[in-house]
Parts: C-alpha cells; structure tokens; sequence
C-alpha cells in the first residue's frame, strides 16, 4: 500500500458498496435497518483492529475509545469541562444517509477519525488523554422524522420517551428498532469529553471557489422542520364539480410555491421534498395531503419571518380551498456559532479558511453542550444528499491528515 491517498481508498472501499443502490449510485442506509447495522458491525471491527473498546450510550451511539475510558474527568456536570482539557477528545459522525443519498456525507467523518487515529500511531504519537471515535445514530432523521437524533438524545436535547415512541413509515418505533427505550441523557459521558471534532465532506462549493481542500466550520444556520396537514374532502375525480371542491392538494401547490417565494425574498432557504397524499389515486381528490417544510436562513429572525410568512400564505389559501391547516414544528435547530477559540485554534493550526454551512450535524447539537469544531472536506461537486455528492481521494486523505493534526494538537499535549 502506498501513500495516504490510497490507504483512505483501501479503507473507504469497504464500506463503499454497503447500502448502494447499484442502479442510481444513491445509498439507502437508513438507522438501524440492515445497511446502517451492517456498517455498525464493520465500525466494531475497526475499532477491535485498534484495540480500541466500544461502548454505547444505550441512545444507540457508538464510541470507541483510545486510551482508558475510565480516565479523565467523571464529571457529572457536562457543564463544568475540565478547563485544563484533561478529558478526552471526541470525534467521529454518522452513518445513515437520506434516501439516495451520497456516500460521503456522515461515513467520510468516522472512516477519516479511524485513519486519524492509525496516522498518530504511525508516528508514535503518545495521547496524553483518550481520542474517541463516535458513530451516532439517526442524524438525518429520514427513517424516524427527528434528525441528530443520537446526540440529541445523549445531551437530553430530546426527551427519551418522545424518541422512543418515533416511528418509522412501516409504524416500527426507535425503541423497538433500538432493541429498548433509549437510555436518554449520559451526562456523565458527556463530561468526559473536553472537546468534539466533526470532520464532514463540504455541502456546497465553497472550498472549490477557495481552491483548497479543508476548511474549519464557524457556524449552522438555524434551521427546522414543519409538517404541513391539510385535511380537505375526499371525493370522485370524474363527477365533484369543480366548485364544490375542497381539494387539499391545491393548498399544498399554493404552499409549495410561497415557501420558494418568501424564501428568496428573504435569502434564505425552503424546500418541500416530501409530501403523502391519502388516499394517492389518480382518480381522486385527495382527503389529505402532508407535506414538510425544511426551512433555514443565516438569522434566527429570517428564519422566524420566513416560517411564519409562508404559515400565514398557508392559512390564507386553506380558508379559500375549505381545507383544514395544521403546522406542526417537528425539530429545530438554533444558530450554531462553534466555540471561537477552538475554531480560530484549528483554522491558525491548519492554515485553512473559517466556513459557515446551512447543513445541520450532529457537531451542531453537542455545540451546545462542549467546546465544538468541524472541519469540512472538498466536495467537487458541491452536491449533496444525492448520488451527485463527490470528493476526491487526495482531498479526503489531506482530510485525515488535517484531523490527524487536530487531534494530536488537542489530545497528545
Ligand atoms: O439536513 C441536514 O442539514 C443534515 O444533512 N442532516
Ligand atoms: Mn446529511
Ligand atoms: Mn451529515
């Protein structure tokens, strides 16, 4: 095996076809179905390759340590980090994706922290407290509807009960896919940790325009999801004349359009990518039609009158059609500034560009919680949650090396 570049490819080609959809290239590794569970098993393996011992949260997060997990500060208070930073240092993401989705996005961060970790041994680096490789579960919140799941379970960011009771389109609940009702908050766990590194590919072009191949993250736009029901009448497509309709579908079109408009209005960003129309039948009018409203922009008060514009449209038009409006938040996600000094720590360090994102991750919710960086790897296309989603083995390798270097900055000294 040669250079570093083909030692990523050696260890990212034995995932790269697990969850593949061979005809679109996209990846169905949805949590805790056999794909993602799959890609679990192989992360026990990496980590029993580096005698390092997993543990999990009962949330259904994996963490394998290097170095004693009984070590470093059992604080109970994940508020009260040790501020010499004797704990240990986390870092890893996650391996389920959207529907069709790229195969970076998530996998690049754990199979990166585990090569991190084979670079520092390689040079005989000595971590004077332990470096943890975390794989969360249900960070996009496409099987159970909740994104950062995981973490946000392990910071009490969510209440367990809620997240048990989740259930997937089959009506199978997180806690019967998890195998138990989640454990809930760790914050014993989480105090251990003095500080989280989440490497993840670029999700856009930013570092394409910069022309170089990491960046460290400063900021998550805030960012939620709203569910959109509007019940109507059901009725015969062929014989309900046109006037005596109340047809929730034209409500969803008229929605559909007013969250594009508001949001270029306003710079920020809407989609509805997924809408369930009952009963779905070419020959009749819908009786209800769901659709969710992903909505994020640079300001929480963007983002605030963006919402509550297109709500408004909504309720106007549904009064109009005779349908039934309800809006429910479903998650949200505050604006997320990553800890300046760490962030300015690792951009001086890496001698690379600083780079807000509008995607959210699990770095985003434990942001809240402990000292947080991200570092972000080129993505020539820019493309994401999609099969377009690409990047390079020699910038995912320089990736590894930049996170090889955090890691030794904050765990060997
Ligand atoms: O939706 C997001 O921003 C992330 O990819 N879960
Ligand atoms: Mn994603
Ligand atoms: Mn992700």
């Amino acid at each position: 095996m040669t250079g570093p570049a083909a030692r990523f490819r050696k260890l990212w080609d034995e995932i790269a076809s697990v969850g593949r959809d061979a005809g679109s290239g996209g990846y169905l590794r949805y949590a805790l179905t056999p794909p993602e569970l799959r890609l679990r098993e192989w992360f026990r393996e990496q980590a029993d390759r580096r005698g390092m011992p997993v543990h999990s949260d009962g949330n259904g997060n994996l963490f394998a340590w290097w170095g004693d997990p009984a070590t470093g500060p059992n604080s109970h208070d994940p508020n009260s980090h040790d501020p010499a930073g004797t704990g240990a240092v986390l870092t890893g993401s996650h391996f389920d994706s959207v529907p069709q989705g790229g195969a970076y996005d998530g996998p690049l961060g754990i199979v990166s922290a585990f090569l991190a970790v084979d670079e520092l041994r390689n040079a005989g680096a000595e971590p004077v407290r332990p470096v943890v490789v975390a794989a969360f579960v249900e960070e996009e919140g496409a099987r159970f509807g909740v994104p950062c799941l995981g973490s946000r379970l392990l910071t009490g960011d969510i209440d367990a009960d809620r997240a048990a009771g989740l259930r997937d389109a089959a009506g199978v609940s997180f806690a019967d896919a998890l195998g138990g009702r989640p454990a809930g908050p760790d914050p014993a766990l989480l105090g251990r940790f003095a500080a989280f590194v989440e490497l993840h590919v670029e999700q856009g072009l930013a570092l394409v325009d910069a022309g170089v191949p990491v960046a460290v993250g400063s900021a998550i736009w805030p960012h939620g999801r709203w569910r959109f029901t509007l019940r109507g009448a059901g009725n015969h497509a062929g014989t309900t004349r046109m006037a005596d309709r109340r047809d929730p579908m034209l409500t969803y079109a008229f929605t559909v359009l007013a969250a594009n408009k508001e949001a270029r209005l306003r710079g920020a960003h809407a989609t509805v990518g997924r809408v369930v129309v009952e009963p779905n039948a070419t020959n009749a009018i819908p009786s209800l039609v769901t659709g969710w409203l992903d909505a994020r922009a640079a300001e929480p008060d963007t983002l605030h009158g963006l919402v509550e514009a297109v709500h408004a449209k909504a309720a106007e038009r549904a009064r109009r059609d005779g349908v039934e409006l309800t809006v429910t938040q479903e998650s949200a996600t505050p604006l997320v500034a990553f800890d300046g000094g760490l962030a300015d720590r690792l951009a001086g360090l890496l001698a690379a560009p600083m780079l807000p994102t509008g995607a959210g991750h699990d770095a985003g919710v434990l942001a809240a919680h402990l000292p947080t960086a991200m570092l972000f790897v080129r993505n020539p296309t820019g493309v994401s949650h999609s099969p377009a989603e690409s990047a390079t083995d020699d910038d995912c390798a320089a990736g590894v090396a930049a996170l090889a270097r955090v890691l030794e900055e904050l765990a060997c000294h």
